[in-house]
């Protein structure tokens, strides 16, 4: 039988950041030339005033204390709170495609591999930059790779649940290897006006290779011992933005046409879906949380890995076995918890166990277990 192992892993960082402060001022600016242009509806309550955010609440309430993001100008200028990202030419590469290529180019130099090597992209990210041709197969033709290429949506669990494609195909015979590309542009669809989330996202491009045991060298990357899915319909985190946006004139422009959570509520139910799902899929595995050395978890919320982590160990956890990533980039969405294995997987020894767990809209939650080789 085929097996499929994590040969290399890549990460592409946008080298501009915003940290709160900077986000908040901005956001401050906005609320009060708003409030000022609606001084007579507020004064007669036809209108609410919106409030201040903090930069205190912020790091208490998620643990975000910056984000990178593809573009910082036109998101802090606060008559604009929306980056500004230069439509490109067909004959240009596209945006989200110049993040993918950076990620994959570390990915296969990492695992020693060329895009001969490869057989296969899945670009797996919550948002694509246009409808058609597919964002992987123009990945594909800027790598130089022969084979085929799909686009997959999972909103935070496009990478885990790419993940489980690539195995497939990896132990299947369809291909001996394959790039999971996860080129997040949370700026894009973040409502930079909304109090309750403008702080949340930042942007961030992963890739990893899955290729078959048999082409990889003796104790190279990590053995992947199984997958896990699991999906829950909610309307929790939720963005309308469709094709079908224009044929009703009334709907655009408003704010459900970008993302929108009841935070609480998602916190709250998809935590112990979360735990359970990682004990769950140990224990088809044969193995107990007690076997766990690392989690890798989905960096939205500070808080939220900590209770999924003391949930799955009967414990608290310490950093180093839940590490974190969202205090520098934000949740980047499915890149997060990618970019907290790519970041922190070295110092693993030879047969130490970990579990890779993405989760969110959907509800989605992926898990992979792996194990070092
Ligand atoms: N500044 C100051 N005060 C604030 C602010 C602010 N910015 N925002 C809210 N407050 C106030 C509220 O008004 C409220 O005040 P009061 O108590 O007087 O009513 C108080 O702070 C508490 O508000 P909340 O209850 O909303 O605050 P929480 O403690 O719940 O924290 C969080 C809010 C941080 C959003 C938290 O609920 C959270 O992180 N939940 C988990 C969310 C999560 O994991 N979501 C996953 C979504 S990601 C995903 O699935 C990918 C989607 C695709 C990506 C698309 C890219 C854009």
């Amino acid at each position: 039988m085929i097996k499929a192992v994590i040969s290399g892993t890549g990460l592409y960082t946008p080298p501009a950041t915003i940290d709160n402060d900077e986000l908040v001022e901005a956001f401050n600016q906005f609320v009060d030339l708003y409030n000022a242009e609606h001084a007579d509806s507020i004064e007669q309550g036809e209108v609410t005033a919106l409030q201040h955010s903090s930069s205190a609440f912020i790091e208490k309430a998620s643990g975000i204390k910056r984000r990178h993001v593809i573009d910082k100008e036109g998101i802090l200028d606060p008559r604009r709170m929306t980056p500004y990202i230069p439509e490109r030419s067909n004959d240009e590469r596209s945006v989200q495609c110049d993040m993918a290529v950076s990620a994959s180019e570390e990915a296969l130099s990492r695992a020693g591999k060329t895009a001969a090597d490869v057989d296969a992209v899945i670009v797996a990210c919550s948002n694509m930059q246009r409808a058609y041709p597919a964002m992987a197969i123009e990945v594909q033709q800027a790598l130089g790779i022969e084979g085929f290429a799909y686009d997959m949506n999972v909103a935070c669990s496009s990478a885990t649940f790419g993940l489980q494609a690539a195995v497939n195909s990896v132990e299947n015979g369809a291909a001996r290897s394959v790039l999971v590309v996860s080129p997040e542009i949370c700026s894009g669809h973040l409502n930079f006006r909304d109090r309750d989330s403008h702080f949340i996202f930042g942007d961030a491009c992963t890739a990893i290779l899955v290729e078959r045991e048999a082409d990889t060298r003796a104790g190279q990357g990590f053995e992947i011992l199984g997958t896990s899915l699991k999906t829950k319909f909610s309307n929790n985190i939720r963005n309308n933005f469709g094709f079908l946006n224009r044929a009703d004139e009334s709907g655009i422009g408003k704010p459900d046409k970008l993302f929108v959570q009841e935070g609480r509520k998602v916190f709250k139910e998809v935590s112990p879906m979360v735990a359970q799902t990682i004990q769950n899929h140990l224990g088809s595995l044969g193995l107990t949380p007690g076997d766990l050395r690392r989690m890798w978890l989905h960096q939205a919320n500070l808080n939220m890995n900590q209770l999924i982590a003391r949930k799955v160990l009967g414990r608290d956890p310490g950093l180093d076995e839940a590490p974190v990533i969202l205090d520098e980039y934000a949740n980047t969405s499915s890149a997060g918890s990618i970019i907290a294995f790519h970041k922190h997987n070295d110092d693993l020894e030879t047969g130490d166990l970990g579990v890779i767990c993405s989760f969110g809209a959907g509800y989605s939650i992926g898990s992979v277990v792996v194990r070092r080789r």
